[in-house]
């Protein structure tokens, strides 16, 4: 071997050496992918029947996939708030999306914690909370839940100014920006909170029309009479009733006006006007026979809500093609979640909030280089309160005890429990009646069974045996063959109830055995 062939090789058992310490790093980076609204049946690593999504899959298959992972009430700010305190609503004080609720900056959250131990901490994007950010060394949100095209967003200096451009191409492009200048010598910490695939669904120009050829097969439950569930009778969400013509579906709408189209250029109005005049003569086709009009807007529903993800996996491809251009891959973690699940004509719904399955489940799935096996496949229950200890346990730190997850990285890691992983979530929804008119809730979630009690108007108990009826269709509750089950899930209920401190049903179940 000569002289330069030696140097050569030693410069390569250095860089290796290098990559390899880099991967075990105790300090790894640490990216989130926070959507909105992006529910578990529209991801293909989540077997979609409705959509491709390779960016997300490529995080799943170089990493882990998390089948089962839940959120303790179901709505965009309370989620986010979970994700940064590990607590439950009742205790991080954002128990629903009013805009006189304000989050209290002053608590405890996983940033802060991430940025005395020396990390780099930004958030980009939605934020919903309406006090501004508190622990990020770098900032740049939407006010409340945004625009889609020339969308306005809030600086440090809490200055507001306007965009160009459409929010999801935007919101990567200050996150990159931000990557590209962030003091490198310090491991990050960067939340990308992302707008899609929120209502009322506005695709990229360059997405519209992507899913027109395609007939989507409707849920086995699109037309649910909520038999023996009041509350699912009672709300005020379907693609029917609620769903809106304008608004919604973008007919007839007046590119003139203000609100949620103004914003867009004359390019973008023109490619809008000229696609959903296309769209409206679908329409009138059919708007005398009821029937049709459901299933067309349930289509329709599909194809603009699709489109946005569209955009939103596009522009998750571009963050990681992003890291691999600069080095990045080996010592940063990723993870895409959302922050809750969605109904995408089940029950005959859009939106979220019920503790049924689509709306309690959430996607997650995480690469964690050197740490987590390519394929690996999740199955035991998460529950969002667990991010935030277990993004601290990524940076090697320890979770104040007032947070109430617990680490999930030994169950990826097969290390040994300090306690037996759980086997059944917790769950609690307030907000009511606005908008959407669901009943306030709290309930239990086991491997099998969910028993929710709806109080309020709807003041009722269902019970559902997921391995039986996995759409939610039979509330048993009053079958005699079920009385055991449901003492033992009562008991399990007020246990849970107690071990998350939530007073509020505690006292309401107490009062209800007197
Ligand atoms: C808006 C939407 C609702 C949605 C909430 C909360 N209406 O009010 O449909 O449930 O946001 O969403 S809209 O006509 O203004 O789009 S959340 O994701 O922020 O919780
Ligand atoms: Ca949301």
């Amino acid at each position: 071997m000569g002289w330069y062939q030696f140097n050569t090789w030693i410069l390569i058992c250095l860089l290796s050496l290098v990559t390899k310490v880099e991967a075990q790093s105790t300090h790894p980076n640490i990216l989130i992918i926070f959507s909105d609204d992006h529910t578990q049946q529209a991801i293909s690593a989540y077997g979609s029947k409705l959509m491709q999504t390779p960016a997300i899959d490529r995080i799943a298959n170089e990493g882990a996939i998390f089948n089962n992972t839940f959120v303790t009430n179901s709505i965009c700010a309370p989620a986010r708030a979970v994700l940064l305190t590990g607590r439950y609503s009742h205790l991080n004080g954002l128990i629903d999306n009013s805009p006189n609720r304000r989050f209290d900056g002053s608590q405890q959250q996983v940033q802060k914690i991430l940025q005395k131990a020396n990390y780099q901490t930004a958030w980009v994007g939605k934020w919903h909370l309406q006090s501004l950010p508190v622990g990020f060394d770098y900032w740049k949100i939407l006010p409340d839940q945004g625009q889609y095209f020339q969308p306005d967003f809030i600086d440090m200096k809490n200055d507001t100014a306007r965009y160009r451009g459409y929010t999801t191409n935007i919101i990567s492009e200050f996150s990159i920006d931000w990557l590209n200048h962030r003091d490198s010598t310090k491991p990050f910490f960067l939340v990308v909170g992302e707008k899609a695939t929120h209502r009322n669904w506005m695709p990229d120009t360059t997405d519209l029309g992507a899913f027109d050829k395609i007939d989507f097969p409707y849920p086995s439950n699109f037309f649910d009479k909520y038999e023996n569930r009041k509350a699912a009778g009672d709300q005020d969400m379907t693609i029917s009733k609620t769903m809106l013509l304008g608004n919604d579906l973008k007919i007839g709408v007046d590119y003139s006006q203000r609100g949620m189209f103004g914003r867009m250029n004359p390019e973008e109005k023109k490619a809008y006007e000229t696609y959903y005049n296309r769209i409206q003569k679908e329409y009138e086709a059919i708007k005398s026979d009821s029937l049709a009009v459901v299933k067309w807007k349930y289509q329709r529903y599909l194809k603009d809500y699709l489109s946005t993800a569209k955009s939103l996996d596009r522009n998750i491809g571009r963050i990681l093609a992003y890291l691999d251009a600069n080095h990045l891959v080996e010592n940063t973690i990723v993870i895409y979640a959302s922050d809750q699940g969605f109904y995408m004509g089940e029950h005959g719904w859009f939106d979220k909030r019920f503790m049924y399955e689509e709306s309690l489940r959430t996607p997650f799935v995480m690469r964690y280089p050197g740490i987590v096996k390519p394929g690996t496949k999740l199955d035991q229950m998460i529950v969002n309160i667990d991010f935030a200890p277990s993004i601290l346990a990524m940076a090697g730190l320890q979770a104040p005890v007032e947070m109430q997850g617990n680490n999930f990285l030994p169950l990826l890691t097969k290390t040994p429990l300090e306690k037996v992983w759980r086997k059944s979530m917790y769950y609690h929804y307030y907000e009511f009646p606005e908008p959407h008119h669901v009943a306030p809730h709290f309930g239990i979630r086991t491997e099998r069974y969910k028993l929710i009690r709806f109080y309020g108007d709807a003041d009722a108990w269902e019970l559902f045996d997921l391995k039986k009826d996995p759409t939610e269709m039979n509330n048993i509750i009053d079958q005699k063959s079920a009385k055991q089950t449901i003492l033992q899930l009562k008991k399990e209920l007020v246990s849970l109830a107690k071990e998350f401190k939530d007073d509020a049903a505690l006292e309401f179940l107490s009062k209800e055995n007197k």
